[in-house]
């Protein structure tokens, strides 16, 4: 008898951020290194968005704007595996970890792997901050009109809710 192997694939949404160097080749760059990952399928990426610097401080508009997009993506990495892959992809374009929420070249988060609820300090999942920011949630609407957010609801409500904040 034979037994054939079948992977699980589960769906993922990655958040693309740079405000360092060039910051639409790097993304561009780092994009295609995800879909040419063995194991991974890009199914979407989103428009690209420019948005100031959000610091643990506030909105920082001396520090250079942000480029960020979403990216779709099945997978059948483990969800530790996926972000393995994206520190490296980070890596190999100059990324340095000095300060939170620091100017980078190249950011890569996980947002949502399949509903995946984490709290580990290595792997949060869903990411702990998507809820309340636009440069996130914008893009992930355009690519995902029925987009959920595990625990915080429909994406299209959370950007409604945004918009309409004082
Ligand atoms: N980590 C835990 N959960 C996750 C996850 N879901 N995805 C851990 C990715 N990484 C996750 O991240 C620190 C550690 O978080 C990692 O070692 C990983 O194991 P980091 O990338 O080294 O540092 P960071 O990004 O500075 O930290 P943090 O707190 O994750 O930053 P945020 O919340 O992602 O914010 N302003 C604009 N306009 N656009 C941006 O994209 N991004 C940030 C970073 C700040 N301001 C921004 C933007
Ligand atoms: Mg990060």
């Amino acid at each position: 008898m034979s037994v054939t192997k079948r992977l699980i694939r589960a769906p993922a949404v990655i958040a693309i951020g740079a405000n360092l160097g060039d910051r639409r080749a790097t993304m561009l760059a780092a994009t295609r290194e995800l879909a040419d990952t063995d194991g991974v399928e890009l199914t979407a990426i989103s428009s690209v968005i420019e948005t100031p610097a959000l610091k643990p401080s506030g909105v920082d508009h001396d520090a250079p704007a942000y480029l960020n997009a979403v990216a779709l993506i099945t997978t059948t990495l483990t969800p530790d595996a996926l972000l393995a892959v994206l520190n490296g992809i980070e890596r190999a374009h100059g990324r340095v970890r000095a300060e939170r929420w620091g100017d980078r070249t190249l950011d890569l988060d996980i947002v949502d792997f399949a509903g995946i609820v984490s709290t580990s300090p290595r792997l949060t999942l869903p990411h702990p901050r998507a809820f309340e920011r636009d440069f996130v949630l914008v893009p992930w609407l355009e690519v995902d009109p029925d987009a959920v957010l595990p625990g915080r609801g429909r994406v299209a409500e959370l950007v409604a809710g945004l918009n309409g904040a004082p």
